[in-house]
């Protein structure tokens, strides 16, 4: 028996919580009942807007040990400045189209998302488990994402969108290569790799600058789900993915990942044979080897789904001093897109939640807002420039100069060859591992209803590699297109 009282909200204690107050012992309910108001009106706003990509997801706490400590080299930013440097760090990975509810072992990239909550402020780093994406401009991204849910009339997944808008989007196909092999379904969210996808730029205390592109690679090995039993886990346990994890970690068995970069010196983007900012792209490891930067290891579970997990905000635009931008088209559009997103979802004020909230000290002069709850400034100053005494800023933290040219237009990459990597892939996986490819791709591929959308999409397969496309076109049944 507790010996606390249930209270309201406001904290008074709850006569009864069984019985509804009411006129007379048959008489209708009493609108002065107002603790079962408040219940009944509380219920109906627990639920925040879920994601609009990414809604089901699983998350953790952990911590960030720098291991190298010649990566001081390349960037000021201090959680990277010594090795055995430690940084508290919380993840959240996830599915791409399905909704909150939907099931953990489905074919989709995942999100790996991670927020390291560093002495200069959070850095996220926002990735998915592949190293590149399906689309390289963000103006495409909501049309891609409308294909990627439910058709408008009938509420249904679409199979004919999607094939319809990646056989006339060929940059997609290295991405949608990888999404139809093995990896396109993770036996858990432990046993499969981390990236940032896109290129940054790092600068060191020099103002020397770098590309960089991240890897976080398991340590638990990579490993993938069969496609029956992947099916059959999505009726039978759909967050299968989502227990493992907090099971993992309750029982001791902390999943831990080695952080990587490839590092391409500033010039280099301006010869390298194909764009480097370009994200259905990946560098030659050759090229650029991975270099260690530290270790990942996560070790404890969310106390509350809701308050951490639901409530997390991510934004590949968090960055601190030694980490910045690149001309990513993909990444310019999505240092908008997230805090955006976090305003509408979670609040203007979402960065003062615990989950989110820095360990470094917050000083600015943004006052209000919904759901203030962190003291809004007290009497602080509340303007700058200003002769109280109120925080300044600090021109050795601005973000690295750069040279710009060219005229403004909405340019079309210029390098448009979406063939060779994933030929490249195709030809690097063993026969088992084609053959899957081939039936994951046919499978999926059979039921869009034009032929001309199958044809389309088998000439792009036919020009990655001639083995891949004449067995997926005999899978279904279809000519390899003239001329291909
Ligand atoms: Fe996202 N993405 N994204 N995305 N994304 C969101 O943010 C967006 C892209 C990724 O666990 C949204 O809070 C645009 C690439 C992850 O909370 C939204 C573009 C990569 C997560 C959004 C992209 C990602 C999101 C949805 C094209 C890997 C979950 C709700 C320019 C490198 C983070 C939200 C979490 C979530 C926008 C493409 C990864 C709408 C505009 C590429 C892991 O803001």
């Amino acid at each position: 028996m507790s010996n606390k009282k249930l209270t309201t909200s406001w904290g008074a204690p709850v006569g009864d919580n069984q019985n509804s107050m009411t006129a007379g012992h048959r008489g209708p309910t009493l609108i002065q009942d107002v603790h079962l108001l408040e219940k009944l009106a509380h219920f109906n706003r627990e639920r925040v807007p879920e994601r609009v990509v990414h809604a089901k997801g699983a998350g953790a706490h952990g911590v960030f040990t720098v291991t190298n400590p010649e990566i001081a080299k390349y960037t000021k930013a201090a959680f990277l400045s010594a090795a055995g440097k430690e940084t508290p760090m919380f993840i959240r990975f996830s599915t791409v189209a399905g909704e909150s509810g939907s099931a953990d072992t489905v074919r989709d990239p995942r999100g790996f998302a991670v927020k390291f909550y560093t002495e200069e402020g959070n850095y996220d780093l926002v990735g998915n488990n592949t190293p590149v994406f399906f689309i390289r401009d963000a103006i495409k991204f909501p049309d891609f994402i409308h294909t990627q849910k439910r058709h408008p009339q009938t509420h249904l997944k679409n199979p004919n969108a999607i094939w319809d808008f990646w056989s006339l989007s060929p940059e997609s196909l290295h991405q949608v290569t990888i999404l139809m092999s093995d990896r396109g379904i993770p036996a858990t969210f432990r046993h499969m790799h981390g990236f940032g996808s896109h290129t940054f730029k790092w600068v060191n205390a020099q103002g020397d600058a770098v590309w960089v592109k991240y890897h976080f690679k398991t340590e638990q090995g990579v490993k993938n789900l069969d496609v029956d039993l992947a099916t059959k886990l999505a009726g039978e346990n759909p967050d299968y993915h989502t227990e493992d994890l907090f099971n993992a970690i309750e029982n001791g068995d902390f999943p831990a990942w080695k952080l990587c970069v490839q590092i391409m010196p500033i010039e280099d983007a301006n010869t390298y044979r194909f764009d480097p900012f370009d994200v259905t792209k990946v560098w030659s490891q050759k090229d650029y080897p991975l270099i260690e930067v530290g270790r990942m290891v996560l070790n404890r579970n969310p106390e509350n789904y809701f308050a951490e997990v639901e409530q997390a905000t991510f934004s590949p635009g968090s960055f601190v001093p030694g980490i910045e931008a690149s001309p990513d088209k993909m990444l310019q559009g999505r240092l908008f897109a997230y805090s955006d997103a976090h305003r509408y979802r979670v609040g203007a004020n979402h960065n003062t939640l615990p989950v989110n909230r820095p360990v470094a000290e917050v000083n600015n002069n943004q006052r209000d807002g919904s759901m203030r709850a962190d003291g809004n400034g007290g009497g602080s100053v509340y303007y700058e420039p200003n002769s109280y005494g109120g925080p300044t800023e600090s021109p050795q933290d601005k973000p690295s100069p750069f040279v710009v040219s060219g005229l403004a237009d909405s340019a079309a990459y210029d390098h448009n060859d979406h063939y060779t990597q994933p030929g490249d892939l195709y030809r690097l996986l063993t026969p088992d591992e084609r053959t899957r490819l081939v039936e994951n791709i046919v499978g999926a591929m059979m039921p869009v209803e034009k032929d001309e959308i199958k044809v389309r999409q088998i000439g792009h397969w036919f020009k990655a590699d001639l083995e891949l496309g004449q067995r997926i076109a005999e899978g279904l049944g279809l000519p390899v297109p003239q001329g291909v």
